[in-house]
């Protein structure tokens, strides 16, 4: 029996560039990516959104956007990874290192997908269009992706 864990990720984006953050440690050392983690029993999935996006980065936002839900299944691991992402077009305060994160912009055309998650390099797209999605992505490992499904939405829970 597979059971489901929800995590957040956030994406900043700007016309031109976007931010990303350089796992320090943890789960995707080495890798850019959105900033996120894991929501905590007391809270909803956008306060947990904005909470790690403060705490990983130092930026605060007023709103995000729901952009995506994808479901992550490690083969070996009972545990599904079920990541809500959203998307901030405007925030507050400056990009800050944190003890986990090393943040940096990327221009839309060199978004570094050979040193990110594979799966970013499918729904990345999307999210920077705007267009919501729903996503299964299966794992062997942390590089190989044996099976997904991708698909666009009208809406999000
Ligand atoms: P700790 O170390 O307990 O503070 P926490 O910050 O709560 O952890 P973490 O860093 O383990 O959680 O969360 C994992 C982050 O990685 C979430 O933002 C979701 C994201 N993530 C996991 N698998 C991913 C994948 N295949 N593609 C992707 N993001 C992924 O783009």
């Amino acid at each position: 029996m597979l059971t489901s864990k929800l995590f957040t990720l956030v994406l900043v984006v700007e016309p031109q560039r976007i931010l990303l953050g350089l796992k320090k440690r943890g789960f995707g050392l080495g890798r850019w990516n959105g900033f996120g983690g894991k929501v905590q029993p007391e809270e909803t999935i956008e306060q947990a959104a904005k909470r790690e996006l403060w705490e990983e980065s130092g930026l605060t936002v007023d709103t995000l956007q729901k952009v995506g839900q994808i479901k992550f299944e490690f083969v070996g691991s009972t545990e599904l990874m079920d990541v809500h992402i959203f998307r901030a077009d405007s925030f507050h305060g400056e990009p800050t290192e944190s003890d986990e994160m090393r943040p940096r912009w990327f221009q839309l055309d060199q978004v570094p997908f050979d040193q990110m998650w594979p799966d970013d390099v499918y729904w990345f797209p999307l999210m920077l269009q705007n267009k919501k999605f729903l996503g299964y992505f299966k794992f062997q490992g942390h590089d190989t992706i044996l099976e997904y499904t991708l698909e666009e939405t009208e809406g999000l829970s």
